[in-house]
């Protein structure tokens, strides 16, 4: 064979698998600023401009990255998380048609990142034979490309003020798919917390629970766990059928992962990952079957913006019967190359109130406590047990009322807010440190209680 036609056979060979017309698209956030010390909530909207968000109509097969960048070279390398710490990315095309059941953040949901994914990478959780089946449509009823949003959270542990974009990478075709629905089972009694609760610390272990009833025939293609604060276990099984479906463990950094290393302590660290599955057969799941989820936290402590939700990858299937064997080859992908064996695990990462609070101590007399722009009024508290605290929000910045470390843990909505009351009534006598926990080494405020 002459090297040509030799070369010509090799780059037929190399394009041909299945992945035919997938492209991998590098998107961008608009810049977005963040000072030092602070947990940086943002809402962007990404335009449909082939930069920002898919220029064309058509299907998202997966993500592969999302990652921090401070540059839009190509080959720049994500900031490292010991100095750019992601809470999360959430992604949605809101604009888009058949968006599915959804669940608890939405239907307009397509994917996101978790602080348990310290390497922004997803490659194992889109398998290329999954790619070359199923896909997100993104298409408006009018044909053309959607809009996408995307929520972020991060803390930026660098000395100074940090300007960045959000480096998404995205699996993409424009050729026909089967459609997948990016579901999020979870108690969505929790949504106007921003899907948060909090671990009291009164011993034992703490269980949120929940059920889903699955609202068409079909197959779940495996299952991602976000769990955090105290996070030991999350599973979801199928009240209908008597069967468990997944068990996803927790997986914290070895005593050396920067999660346990970074200084200041600004919040507790999370896991590096969590039970992560995936099926290219699927989970056959049928109408009207109840799912039930257990996420399972560690109670000796108290965790505050504790959270537990699954996110699925859903397919409809028509032919699915019900309780129909499950498949044999549900595995488990991105089992950290290193983590923290110890068990149980012991959670003494304190959170420390980084601000000494200072004054006069005065006793709560009932009314509101102000909650403003960085202050807390007054800093120092006595209150008594059973007594019902109320904090009201004055700022024109979003702020949290939040115990670094105390007798319970308790928090107000953490992604902050503007306006409005919180409340809390001690049911323990003990010295409870507040922080905010957007402005953790601004806000502090300290509660006796007796
Ligand atoms: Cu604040």
């Amino acid at each position: 064979m002459r090297p040509a036609l030799l070369a010509v056979v090799a780059v037929l060979l190399y394009a041909a698998p299945a992945s035919a017309a997938e492209q991998l698209l590098t998107l961008y956030s608009p810049a977005i600023q963040s000072l030092p010390y602070v947990h940086r909530s943002e809402f962007v909207t990404l335009k449909p401009d082939g930069r920002q968000a898919p220029a064309q109509p058509g299907s998202i097969l997966g993500f592969q990255e999302m990652a921090l960048v401070d540059s839009k070279r190509p080959d720049a390398k994500p900031l490292p998380v010991d100095k750019m710490m992601i809470h999360h990315f959430l992604y949605y095309a809101n604009g888009r048609v058949d968006r599915g059941p959804g669940g608890c953040l939405g239907d307009g949901f397509i994917g996101g990142r978790g602080e348990e994914h310290p390497s922004g990478r997803f490659d194992a959780m889109w398998p290329p034979e999954q790619r070359a089946r199923y896909g997100i449509r993104n298409a408006t009823p009018d044909g053309r490309a959607p809009e996408w949003s995307l929520m972020t959270m991060v803390m930026n542990h660098y000395k100074k003020p940090k300007r960045f974009f959000v480096r998404t990478k995205v699996w993409y075709t424009t050729e026909p798919r089967e459609q997948v629905y990016p579901l999020t089972v979870g108690n969505c009694a929790h949504i106007g917390n921003g899907m948060a609760y909090d671990v009291p610390g009164d011993g034992g272990t703490f269980v949120d629970r929940s059920t889903w009833t699955v609202p068409f025939n079909g197959r779940i293609l495996g299952g991602g766990s976000h769990h955090h604060g105290g996070a030991l276990r999350q599973t979801l099984r199928s009240v209908t059928c008597g069967r468990q479906l997944f068990d996803a463990k927790a997986y914290y950094g070895a005593p050396d992962h920067p999660y346990n290393t970074i200084r200041p302590i600004l919040h507790e660290p999370g896991p590096i990952a969590n039970g992560t599955f995936r099926s290219a057969a699927g989970i056959p799941v049928s109408a009207g079957e109840v799912l039930e989820r257990e996420a399972v936290h560690s109670n000796e402590e108290l965790h505050v913006a504790a959270m537990g939700f699954w996110v699925l990858p859903f397919v409809r299937d028509d032919s699915v019967t019900p309780c129909a064997p499950l498949p044999d080859d549900v595995h488990e992908v991105t089992v950290p190359e290193r983590y923290d064996t110890a068990a149980p695990f012991v959670f003494d990462r304190l959170v420390p109130q980084l601000l000494a609070p200072r004054g006069a101590w005065k006793a709560f007399d009932g009314k509101p406590i102000p909650v403003g722009d960085q202050w807390f009024r007054p800093q120092r508290l006595t209150a008594k047990v059973g007594e019902r605290i109320t904090w009201e929000f004055r700022g024109s910045e979003p702020h949290s009322v939040t115990v670094a470390n105390g007798p319970r843990g308790f928090s107000s909505n953490y992604l902050g807010i503007t306006r409005g009351r919180y409340s809390f009534t001690p049911t323990v006598a003990g010295t409870y440190k507040l922080t905010c926990l957007i402005h953790p080494t601004t806000m502090s405020q300290t509660v006796r209680v007796r």
